[in-house]
């Protein structure tokens, strides 16, 4: 490369980089406006806590030798879509559901792809629903629509996920049949306990309404 080639390949790659980062400001803006208005009007926020991150340009070169893919930005920008990437942690199944179609709801997100692995868990018991969707961002001179990966889970999917991945890279990959064996269980734990919590929450709902519907009756009278 001369001196002027590598200029030009370096304010490509940066500009390519910012669509990502500028996605997921627009993304982190949708989601504040949802939280904020959601506890508004619910009193209470279906968000436990979001993580916002841009893939390194390391991870990216190594998906495209991993997928065999041609090594330029069109064929990255077309092939790999979980360059920024967004993971929702929520307190139970059912607000996981509802962050989703609040998001699929808006005029300006594309949904590309939906993967359901809390109704259909992987082999090894990993649960969680990804997203990818589309979202518009204009810039000083074009507008361009960036594909970003939406992982939504409870506290306990995210736990078991985030040990899975390092007992994952620990053992390079190779992980002890007991191992995997035993996360299986754990991951059955993780669902049940999803389970328990939400009953719980929802008879506490229940106690709540009807505490109010006796206040009010009682301050009507
Ligand atoms: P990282 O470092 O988290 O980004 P893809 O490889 O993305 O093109 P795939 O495998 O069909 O295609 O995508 P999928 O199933 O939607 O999974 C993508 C991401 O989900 C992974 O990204 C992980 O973050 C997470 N994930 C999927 N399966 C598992 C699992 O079994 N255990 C854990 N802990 N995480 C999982 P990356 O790129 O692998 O890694």
């Amino acid at each position: 490369f001369t001196l002027n080639e590598l200029r030009t390949l370096k304010a490509e790659l940066t500009r390519f980089m910012m669509a990502y980062k500028f996605a997921l400001d627009e993304m982190n803006t949708k989601i504040n406006i949802l939280k904020e208005e959601f506890q508004y009007i619910h009193d209470y926020n279906p968000i436990e806590h979001v993580k916002y991150r841009v893939k390194t340009p390391e991870s990216i070169l190594d998906k495209v030798y991993r997928k065999n893919l041609e090594l330029s930005l069109p064929s990255i920008k077309e092939n790999i879509k979980d360059i920024a990437g967004i993971r929702i942690t929520c307190s139970f199944i059912t607000d996981i559901y509802k962050i989703c179609d609040m998001l699929k709801g808006q005029k300006d997100i594309t949904v590309i792809e939906s993967k359901d692995y809390i109704k259909k868990p992987k082999p090894n018991g990993y649960r969680s629903l990804h997203l990818i969707i589309e979202i518009p961002i204009f810039m000083s001179d074009r507008e361009e629509r960036i594909p970003v990966e939406i992982q939504i889970r409870t506290i306990a999917m995210d736990f078991w996920a985030s040990l899975e991945h390092k007992i994952f890279y620990k053992y390079n990959k190779e992980v002890p049949d007991h191992l995997l064996k035993e996360l299986k269980e754990a991951a059955t734990s993780a669902a049940e306990l999803d389970v328990k919590m939400e009953k719980l929450n929802n008879e506490m709902g229940v106690y709540k309404e009807k505490g109010r519907l006796e206040d009010e009756l009682v301050l009507g009278q």
